[in-house]
């Protein structure tokens, strides 16, 4: 499988600048572009991505989205006295002009389409162009925002032409709303915009009324745009998260895109003096790695917003290492959304329940209500923001300060094997089998606790090889394994009790899809985290750490079963935190392999992919596809998911409510009554 990540950027973008005073453009300065790339090479991730030259985007390409009026206004520029620079920028707001800015906005979108192409002819899975100017405020006959061009909006309509791409979906992390996104697909079915802003109330650039949540696209595209204003600063990891978890996964998925491009503006993250937000940038980690299993991992990040050059350059460096497949830093600090996100989330859910079936099931806010729903918590925040002490003003002058980003380094060994001899290991993976350096007394415990018969040498080799696999996880020194067992319970057991044991500082989260026996006897100091999918009821949950899923109907409904992992279990999972994760498939799991990539990748976030799957060994054929997603290929798309059943929503989401005052990330409301 052809794999690799497109690195697209050419230092001509960095030649033009605001040539007056402006305070609204100030912050748009060539360096931005240098301070990125720099960051790229220095940490040596620019050399391990695919190089692809930048081109000029054509007329006729920049005609797929803008005016012929405005392309020619556009084109006389580079021929405009300074004078003439500045009473043309006038007429458009936030944005500036220079002789050279044409060039670059034709580099800029150009850069874009030069991606998708790499792309979707598989020259690369996926990529990252760096461009300025950016994209996401230009409209059809204007500029905006510090942006020209439509890079974003041009690329999908480029996409579609020239490839036959049925659905874009456009994810814009940008702490600004792309009205221009927003205006050229807001009747188009095939295109899913998704956009997060800082918002508040509408006194927020560009303050636009069609900016918040009741915006959900027209005619046949209703549905189709997606709105999540936020109306206060200071958003943080879990707030971005539990968007993604709640709202923008599900949806991503019942849509089932072609392709994803991504308006990828860091001025979402800490330190930036527009979004003033305090997500850190170890977070854009996440939020590609989340995106990078839908549409078979085809996905293109389009460089927007982004004005502290600290953050900016690091933000840039976490999602590449993350589209070049290197797991994910552990999230920092995810304690839960805040009570103004979680009402943003409610409105958003609500007003889209309509219009998607994985949210039919959200708590429901009339119609009637929705509209109003801005008004009444807009005076509510008044009402808090009286009440609050004064003099807490000015605070957000000071500088933010937060640390780098620690150094994310991949052990050599990325997908050990523990297979029994028959079977050949998948390419790419190590076949391990050693009890070399486990120490005796561990061996003669396994013997003790797991041994019905004393000389079934198999066996404990088979379990040997796996604690020393666990040992070696730990350390860092192998990211992921897999083993086929005799007995999965058996060897759940085992790893679980060598993981937890007092010498390794571990977290353990085990996830079991099938039934059969699990550790559920689990201990109540947050050690392990068992979750466990079955078709069979089982008694009520007794312990915060044991969460039986039941789905009535098995997992024949992907759907459910979906809603269950992008609802429950990812939010459970990012709050917990593992260090280690403990993948297991039940002899009788009888999931879906396309499904069980999709878990297995999207799992693959957590614990800094430090995880280990459990098979039976009758289940050779799995084998190939589960490695596959353990050595980071993406999992191949679902297709286009139908409703799931009612009754496995209604018990999903019961559980979910009965869980949310243990793990904060599971709630989808700021009210308890929701
Ligand atoms: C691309 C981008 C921001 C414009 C802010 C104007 N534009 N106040 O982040
Ligand atoms: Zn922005």
């Amino acid at each position: 499988m052809k794999m690799g990540t497109a690195l697209i950027y050419d230092e001509e973008m960095t030649k033009y600048k605001l040539l007056w005073v402006d305070p609204a453009c100030k912050i748009e300065v060539p360096e931005r572009l240098t301070v990125s790339h720099e960051a790229l090479v220095q940490s040596g991730l620019a050399d391990r991505c695919v190089s692809i030259p930048v081109r000029e985007a054509t007329d006729a390409d920049i005609l797929l989205v803008h005016s012929e009026e405005y392309l020619e206004a556009v084109k006389k520029t580079p021929y405009m006295t300074l004078e003439d620079l500045k009473e043309f920028t006038l007429q458009y707001g936030d944005v500036y002009f220079h002789p050279n800015i044409y060039h670059c906005a034709k580099l800029a979108a150009g850069a874009a389409l030069q991606l998708v192409d790499s792309v979707m002819t598989g020259k690369v899975r996926n990529g990252m162009a760096l461009v300025r100017p950016p994209g996401h405020h230009s409209m059809r006959s204007a500029a905006s925002g510090f942006c020209v061009f439509n890079n974003v909006a041009i690329a999908a309509r480029y996409a579609k032409q020239k490839y036959g791409v049925k659905r874009v979906l456009i994810v814009d992390w940008d702490i600004h709303h792309g009205q221009g996104v927003q205006y050229s697909f807001e009747d188009d079915p095939s295109v899913l915009y998704f956009s997060w802003h800082r918002y508040e109330h509408q006194k927020f650039w560009p303050q636009l009324r069609e900016s918040d949540f009741d915006s959900v696209g027209k005619n046949k595209g209703v549905g189709f745009n997606i709105n999540v204003p936020w109306n206060k600063v200071g958003m943080q990891n879990s707030d971005y998260l539990s968007i993604f978890c709640h709202l923008l996964l599900p949806v991503a998925y019942e849509f089932n895109p072609d392709l994803v491009l991504v308006c990828a503006g860091f001025d979402s993250a800490i330190g930036d003096p527009e979004g003033e937000m305090c997500a850190t940038p170890d977070i854009f980690a996440h939020l590609t790695h989340l995106l990078m299993n839908l549409a078979g991992g085809k996905l293109c990040a389009v460089l927007e917003g982004g004005y502290n050059l600290t953050s900016l350059a690091q933000s840039v460096c976490q999602t590449v290492q993350t589209l070049l497949g290197d797991p994910a830093p552990p999230p920092a600090n995810l304690d839960g959304p805040c009570k103004s996100a979680l009402d943003s989330l409610h409105c958003v859910r609500s007003a889209h329940r309509q219009y998607w079936s994985c949210l039919k099931h959200a708590a429901d806010l009339p119609t009637c209500e929705i509209s109003t729903k801005r008004i009444k918590v807009a005076e509510e925040e008044e009402e808090e923001e009286k009440t609050l002490d004064k003099g807490e003003e000015g605070n957000s002058i000071e500088e933010k300060v937060w640390p780098e980003p620690p150094k994310r380094v991949t052990p050599t060994i990325r997908t050990a094997v523990v297979l029994p001899d028959g079977v050949t290991c998948p390419d790419g993976c190590k076949r391990f089998s050693s009890s070399e350096d486990l120490d005796p007394l561990i061996i003669s415990k396994l013997k003790e606790n797991f041994l019905k018969d004393a000389d079934d040498s198999d066996t404990l080799s088979s379990l040997s090889s796996l604690a020393a696999l666990v040992e070696k996880v730990e350390k860092n020194e192998i990211c992921s394994g897999l083993a086929l067992v005799r007995d999965v319970s058996m060897a759940t057991m085992c790893v679980v009790q060598h993981a937890a044991s007092a010498h390794l500082r571990n977290r353990v989260l085990v996830v079991c899809v099938g039934d059969g026996k699990v550790p559920s006897h689990v201990t109540e100091d947050g050690k392990i985290l068992v979750v466990q999918f079955s078709n069979k009821d089982s008694e009520e949950q007794k312990c915060k750490y044991y969460i039986p899923v039941c789905l009535k109907k098995g997992y024949s409904d992907v759907s459910g079963f979906m809603h269950a992992v992008l609802g429950l279990l990812l939010p459970l999972a990012y709050e917990y935190d593992p260090t280690l994760v403990l993948l297991v498939r039940m002899s009788d799991a009888g999931l879906c392999e396309i499904v069980w990539q999709q878990l297995t990748g999207l799992l693959q976030g957590l614990a800094q992919g430090h995880m280990l799957v459990l098979m039976q060994d009758g289940e050779k054929e799995c084998v190939g596809p589960t490695a596959s997603s353990l050595l980071g290929y993406p999992a191949p798309s679902l297709g286009q998911l139908p409703a799931p059943l009612p009754e496995d929503v209604a018990s999903i989401e019961s559980l979910r409510h009965r869980l949310k005052a243990d793990w904060k990330l599971l709630q989808t409301t700021a009210q308890e009554t929701g």
